[in-house]
């Protein structure tokens, strides 16, 4: 069977970084509403209009939008996926799980990547992405720490939550995660 995963982390955590690696490896389906968003404002879509000053401002875009966009996709996709960036809220959250109840795709595993704050800013200030200023960084871990983070209990609740530290080379973070989804095959066991 093929798995079905949902990447958690601070923005510049590498949530796109590992989820490309770990799509490439596995075959899975990588859906990053993150790019997807950016690719509607470089198309100058209508939609993509609408986001465009949401995303600059290191704000959230609005969660029906956003729900449209993955359901559209994960409907589309009956093998393995990774969710990165997506639920960004507890709004989200719950949207996420009517829609895979829907689907008949239930989730296997939540995954945590874990990287100071410190280490994040650097990341992403070396980044250089457009919505990458110092000010909007910061907005975006506090928007981080206020909507996002808590949405961990959700999934530690229904005993999904893995967590992997994300300091490290890339291919030393892409082994600790193949490693934390190998050994959630043989153990339900929670281990944040
Ligand atoms: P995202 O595209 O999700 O951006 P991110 O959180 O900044 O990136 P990520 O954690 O994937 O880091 P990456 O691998 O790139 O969101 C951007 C915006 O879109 C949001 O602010 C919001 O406006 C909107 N949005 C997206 N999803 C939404 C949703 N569901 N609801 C509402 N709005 C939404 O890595 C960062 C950098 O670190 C890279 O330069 C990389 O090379 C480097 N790096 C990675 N791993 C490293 C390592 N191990 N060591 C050193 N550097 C590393």
């Amino acid at each position: 069977m093929r798995e079905r995963v949902v990447i958690l982390g601070p923005p510049g955590a590498g949530k796109g970084t590992q989820c490309k690696l770990l799509a490439a490896a596995g075959g899975l389906l990588h859906l990053s509403t993150g790019d997807l968003l950016r690719a509607e404002v470089a198309a100058e879509s209508t939609l993509g209009q609408q986001v465009k000053a949401v995303v600059a401002q290191g704000d959230l875009v609005g969660d029906d939008l956003v729900l449209a966009i993955v359901r559209n996709r994960l409907g589309m996709h009956q093998e393995g996926w990774l969710l990165d960036g997506f639920p960004r809220n507890s709004t989200q959250a719950a949207m996420l799980d009517d829609l895979l109840a829907d689907l008949g795709q239930p989730l296997q595993v939540a995954l945590q990547l874990q990287v100071s704050e410190e280490e994040l800013v650097a990341r992403l200030l070396s980044r250089g992405r457009s919505d990458d200023s110092e000010a909007v960084v910061r907005k975006r871990l506090q928007i981080y720490a206020r909507q996002t983070e808590p949405i961990n209990a959700h999934y530690q609740a229904r005993g999904l939550l893995k967590c992997v530290d994300g300091l490290g080379s890339i291919e030393e973070v892409a082994t600790r995660i193949r490693n934390s989804l190998d050994e959630r095959k043989h153990s339900r066991e929670t281990t944040c």
